[in-house]
């Protein structure tokens, strides 16, 4: 590790969020002797005994949060999930509080350089393939951030990389991305329960451009392009022929190529995740590997062998000529776009789409297009089904159902050979389940399953 160029000596510090990141912090300082106390929410937070046993000396302050708690501290280390929006939380800093959050602490020692991804959708993903093409070339790297490991557990001195997944909870506590190479994939609405406005959400991504040694964006996605203000060196990727410079697709007698400048790099046809959101996922990994200086080879083979990761588009099985697809991890309506025009046949309504949960303040006026080209039904579930129904009622048949099993089950009724059951609900997961692994286990088990009917035609 470098000699951390963060000031965390004589302050009187307190971790907000006693979850993953919240542990990692506690352990991070812990290493290095620096004491802190901790503040959670929740009368029981998540790690409570873990907690107990690690920092018997940490003070410990839980239930609701209080301006008499926070004014006791100068520095607060925020979990990710803690919205700085709420009442105590927005005034800390007009109180003279200094607030950051792990990534700051992780710039300011991690010695090799750093990879970062951010966007709504296809974070996971690209992360996921840079990581496997550095490994596969024999780097060292570590990989994690908002894909699940917290990232001050992957410090080691003997990295040769880290490939971080970002989110903008993270970036909102940061200034400076300290040189590392950043992407920015795409920009659509997602946690607008946390944000007021798109505009507020897209400017939380965009902070990872600050500091930047290199920044990746999507020149089909004017969202996610960096400001002339930041100044930082370029590159983009897109779907379309690539110019000088760009990352994009080419033709040649040998078929559709991912390219950079004219240069034909992997044959479409060869890449082993499918649709065209994939087929831009792997133009970024290519991107972000190739400044990271990943010989070709090992780019190449990486996208041809990676099938990508459980609960994204993912095949479960072909039962009487149907294909059920698992999208769990389509969390919000950019994701489900993506794959209702992935998996969506023109000129043939061949999609079941099964969708639901928490719609987290979205708005699923921008699915109607799809939903009307590729819909034969929509099956609604969970907390917002009513609407999801409201929008898009118009546009399919519509059948309510008051589980995912249910769904399923409604889904294998109306099917017929050919078509494609798509579970991505467009929502969060958390009104019946611990998060969208257990939500794609359930669809799974009920596609196996025979499954009873629970549900009415709603129109
Ligand atoms: N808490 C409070 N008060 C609050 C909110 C939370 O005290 O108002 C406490 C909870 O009681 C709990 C802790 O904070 O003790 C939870 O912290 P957290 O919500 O930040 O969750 P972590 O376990 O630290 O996980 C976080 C990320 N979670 C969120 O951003 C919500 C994980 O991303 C990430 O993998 C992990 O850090 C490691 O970096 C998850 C996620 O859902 C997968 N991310 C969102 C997404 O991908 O859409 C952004
Ligand atoms: P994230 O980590 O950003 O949530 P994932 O790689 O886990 O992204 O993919 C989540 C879902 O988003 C997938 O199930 C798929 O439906 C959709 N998706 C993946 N990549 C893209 C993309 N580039 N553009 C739009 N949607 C995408």
């Amino acid at each position: 590790m470098k000699t951390l160029d963060y000031k965390l000596i004589n302050r009187t510090i307190a971790i907000v969020g006693m979850g993953a990141t919240g542990l990692s912090v506690a352990r991070f300082l812990s290493s290095m002797c620096i004491s802190f106390q901790i503040i959670d929410s929740r009368e029981t937070p998540p790690n409570f005994d873990l907690i107990l046993k690690e920092f018997p000396d940490a003070p410990l302050f839980l239930g609701e949060f209080s301006m008499e708690i926070f004014k006791k501290f100068d520095l607060v280390i925020l979990s990710p999930g803690v919205s700085l929006n709420q009442p105590v939380l927005c005034d800390l800093k007009s109180h003279g509080v200094e607030v950051i959050g792990d990534l700051e602490l992780f710039l300011s020692v991690a010695k090799a350089p750093i990879a970062a991804i951010t966007g709504s959708n296809g974070k996971s993903t690209v992360t996921t393939m840079v990581g496997m093409m550095a490994q596969s070339s024999g780097l060292d790297v570590a990989v994690g951030g908002n894909l699940g490991t917290p990232m001050l557990d992957l410090l080691s001195d003997d990295r040769d990389l880290y490939v971080l997944e970002l989110s903008s909870f993270q970036l909102e506590l940061i200034e400076d991305m300290k040189g590392a190479i950043v992407c920015l994939l795409n920009v659509s609405a997602d946690h607008m329960d946390r944000y007021d406005n798109l505009k507020e959400y897209a400017a939380a991504k965009h902070r990872i451009f600050n500091g930047a040694s290199v920044a990746i964006f999507n020149r089909e996605d004017h969202q996610t392009t960096p400001s002339a203000a930041v100044g930082v060196k370029s590159f983009n990727f897109a779907l379309d022929t690539s110019d000088k410079d760009q990352f994009g697709i080419n033709f040649s007698d040998q078929g559709k190529f991912l390219s950079f400048d004219a240069n034909p790099l992997v044959e479409i046809s060869s890449i082993a995740t499918q649709g065209k959101h994939n087929h831009m996922n792997a133009l970024a990994a290519l991107a972000i590997g190739s400044v990271i200086g990943i010989k070709p080879e090992f780019i190449i083979s990486t996208l041809k062998s990676f099938k990508g990761l459980p609960h994204r588009c993912e095949a479960v099985t072909t039962l009487n000529d149907v294909l059920f697809i698992n999208d769990s991890k389509g969390t919000n309506v950019g994701a489900t776009l993506a794959a209702i025009e992935g998996f969506g046949t023109l000129g043939r309504k061949n999609l079941l789409l099964l969708a639901g949960g928490q719609a987290k303040g979205q708005n699923f006026d921008q699915l109607k297009q799809a939903v009307e080209k590729f819909v034969k039904c929509g099956v609604f579930f969970g907390q917002d089904a009513d609407q999801i129904e409201n929008v898009l009622g118009s546009k399919t048949k519509v059948y309510r159902a008051d589980s995912v099993a249910s769904a399923v089950s409604i889904a294998k009724r109306e099917a017929t050979a050919g078509d494609i059951v798509l579970f991505s609900p467009a929502c969060a997961s958390f009104d019946s389940f611990s998060g969208f692994e257990e939500r794609g286990r359930s669809y799974q088990k009920a596609v196996f399953s025979d499954g009873s009917l629970g549900a009415y035609c709603a129109s």
